[in-house]
C-alpha cells in the first residue's frame, strides 16, 4: 500500500484501492470500494448489490425504465466562443484580454509577414523555384493566438499548416526560407519536402506529413512531462480531417486515461483537401467528440485571435495544474487551395472563398480593433506592408543564392554507424552521379 502511495504521488497515478475482501460468502454487504473518473467527475462507490443502482464498472449512472437512445444532437449546436465581432469590437468588456498595444502590434505583425511569406513562397513554387507549397491563409488568427497563450518551454506538434506558431516563436525567415528551398542552411538538411519545418531550440517537432501520427506521440510526451513533473504542457495541433484517423482516437484516449497536461488544437477549416466537412462525419464537429472521451472541451471562433488566445491560456493553465487534457475546436476557414498540388475552384465555389476573405478574415478582424483603438492607421499599415515584403524577399533571395546540403547527408542521422546495405547503396548512388555527372549539377551541393 505504501509502494502504491509513493507511485501515486510521484507520477499523479489514480488507482482503484480494493479493499479486503471480509464479506465473500455474503453478497448483500459492502464488500469493494472503487474510485474512478467519469468525464472528470470523481466517482466513488461501495459494491452493494442491495441498492438499486448500477454497479458497473464502466459508467456512472443511474438504471431508467423507458426505452431511449441518445440522440446525437440532443442541444442545437456547441456554441462557438468570441471575443469580438466581425467589426472587432469586443462584446463582452470581462473577456476583453486587454492586453498591451506592443502585444496586439506585434500578433498583427506576425499575422501579416506570415501572409506575405505565403503569397511569396506560393508564386515562387507557381514559377518552379521550389518544388512545393502549402499557405495558412485565413487561419492566421489560431495560430498566433494560441502560440502567444503558451510557455516558450511548452511542447508543439504541429501538423503542417501551423506555421504562425513556429514564426512567433522567434524562427527566423532565413531558416523558413532554407527549409522550402532544402539548401545547405536548413535544419532538416534538406531530406524533407517543403514546409516540414522544425526546431528543437524553440520546442517545436518536427512536421510529418502522415497525418495523425503527432496525436499519440503528443499524448505520450505530454506523459512524460507529468511524470518528470515539468510544468510544461504540450500543446498538439491537427486540422478536422486528421480527426478521423485512429491515431485520433489512440491519443485522445491515452491522455484522458492517464491525465496529461496537453492541449489538443483542432483548425476546423472546413475542408480535408476537397473533402468538406459535411462528408467528413457526423454529429456536431470535433468538439463534440471531447466530452466523450472524458475531455474538457470549448469551440472557439478561429478568426477571432482574442478567443483563441483566452481558450489556448485557459486551456493551458489548467492542462498543467490539473494534469488533464483539454481540446479546442478552432473554426476557421482554408482560404487557399489545400497545396500547390491542388485546385480547389473543382470543388468549391468563388463566392464562397471570397466571403471568408473578404468578409470574415482573422487579419481584417484584428486590424479593426487595432484601428478603432487608435493604435494603427494607413500610415502604419504601408509602411509595414513594405518593410515584410522587403524581408521576406530578401530572405528568398539569400536562400537561393545558398549551397545545397553535401550529398552524403542523405545517409547519416538514422543510424550510428552506416549498416553495409546502405554503405552499399551510398557506393551505387556515387558510382551512378560519376557516370552520368552530366545530369547532376553536382557543382550546387556543398562538399
Ligand atoms: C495518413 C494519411 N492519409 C492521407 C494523407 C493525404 N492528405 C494530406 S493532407 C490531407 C487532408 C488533411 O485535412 P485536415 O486534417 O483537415 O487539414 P488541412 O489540410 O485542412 O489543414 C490528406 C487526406 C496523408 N498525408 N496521410
Ligand atoms: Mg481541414
Amino acid at each position: 500500500m505504501a509502494a502504491f502511495r509513493v507511485l501515486r504521488k510521484f507520477c499523479g497515478i489514480r488507482y482503484n484501492v480494493i479493499c479486503q475482501n471480509k464479506g465473500l460468502n455474503d453478497f448483500s454487504r459492502h464488500f469493494q470500494y472503487r474510485e474512478f473518473r467519469i468525464n472528470g467527475v470523481l466517482c466513488q462507490q461501495t459494491l452493494d448489490s442491495s441498492t438499486e443502482r448500477p454497479q458497473f464498472p464502466g459508467a456512472c449512472a443511474d438504471f431508467v425504465d423507458r426505452l431511449e437512445f441518445i440522440q446525437p444532437n440532443v442541444i442545437s449546436g456547441i456554441p462557438v466562443y468570441r471575443v469580438m465581432n466581425r467589426q472587432g469590437q469586443i462584446i463582452n468588456p470581462s473577456e476583453d484580454p486587454q492586453l498591451p498595444k506592443e502585444m496586439v502590434v506585434n500578433f498583427y505583425q506576425k499575422m501579416t509577414l506570415l501572409n506575405t511569406m505565403d503569397r511569396i513562397l506560393y508564386e515562387s513554387q507557381r514559377q518552379g523555384r521550389i518544388s512545393f507549397y502549402a499557405t495558412n491563409f485565413g487561419e492566421e488568427g489560431t495560430h498566433i493566438g494560441s502560440a502567444a497563450a503558451l510557455d516558450p518551454n511548452d511542447l508543439v506538434f504541429g501538423q503542417y499548416r501551423e506555421v504562425g506558431v513556429l514564426m512567433y516563436r522567434g524562427f527566423p525567415l532565413e531558416l523558413f526560407m532554407a527549409q522550402c528551398h532544402a539548401n545547405a542552411d536548413d535544419l532538416g538538411k534538406g531530406r524533407q519536402m517543403p514546409v516540414h519545418y522544425g526546431s528543437k531550440d524553440l520546442n517545436f517537432v518536427t512536421i510529418s506529413s502522415t497525418l495523425a501520427t503527432q496525436i499519440p506521440q503528443a499524448a505520450g510526451a505530454a506523459y512524460t512531462m507529468k511524470r518528470e513533473n515539468s510544468n510544461r504542457a504540450v500543446i498538439c495541433y491537427f486540422g478536422e480531417g486528421a480527426a478521423s484517423e485512429g491515431d485520433a482516437h489512440a491519443g485522445f484516449n491515452f491522455s484522458a486515461t492517464l491525465e496529461c497536461p496537453i492541449i489538443f488544437f483542432c483548425r476546423n477549416n472546413g475542408y480535408a483537401i476537397s473533402t468538406p466537412t459535411r462528408e467528413q462525419y457526423r454529429g456536431d464537429g470535433i468538439a463534440a467528440r471531447g466530452p466523450g472521451y472524458g475531455i474538457m472541451t470549448i469551440r472557439v471562433d478561429g478568426n477571432d485571435v482574442f478567443a483563441v488566445y483566452n481558450a489556448t491560456k485557459e486551456a493551458r493553465r489548467r492542462a498543467v495544474t490539473e494534469n488533464q487534457p483539454f481540446l479546442i475546436e478552432a473554426m476557421t476557414y482554408r482560404v487557399g487551395h489545400h497545396s500547390t498540388s491542388d485546385d480547389s475552384l473543382a470543388y468549391r465555389s468563388v463566392d464562397e472563398v471570397n466571403y471568408w476573405d473578404k468578409q470574415d478574415h482573422p487579419i481584417s478582424r484584428l486590424r479593426n480593433y487595432m484601428t478603432g483603438r487608435g493604435w494603427w492607421g494607413e500610415e502604419e499599415e504601408q509602411a509595414w506592408r513594405k518593410e515584410s515584403q522587403e524581408q521576406v524577399m530578401q530572405a528568398l533571395e539569400y536562400a537561393e543564392r545558398q549551397p545545397k546540403p553535401q550529398i552524403e547527408l542523405l545517409f547519416t542521422d538514422v543510424y550510428q554507424e552506416l549498416p553495409p546495405h546502405l554503405e552499399k547503396q551510398k557506393q551505387a548512388m556515387w558510382r551512378h552521379l560519376k557516370q552520368y555527372k552530366e545530369h547532376y549539377p553536382l557543382s550546387i551541393y556543398e562538399k
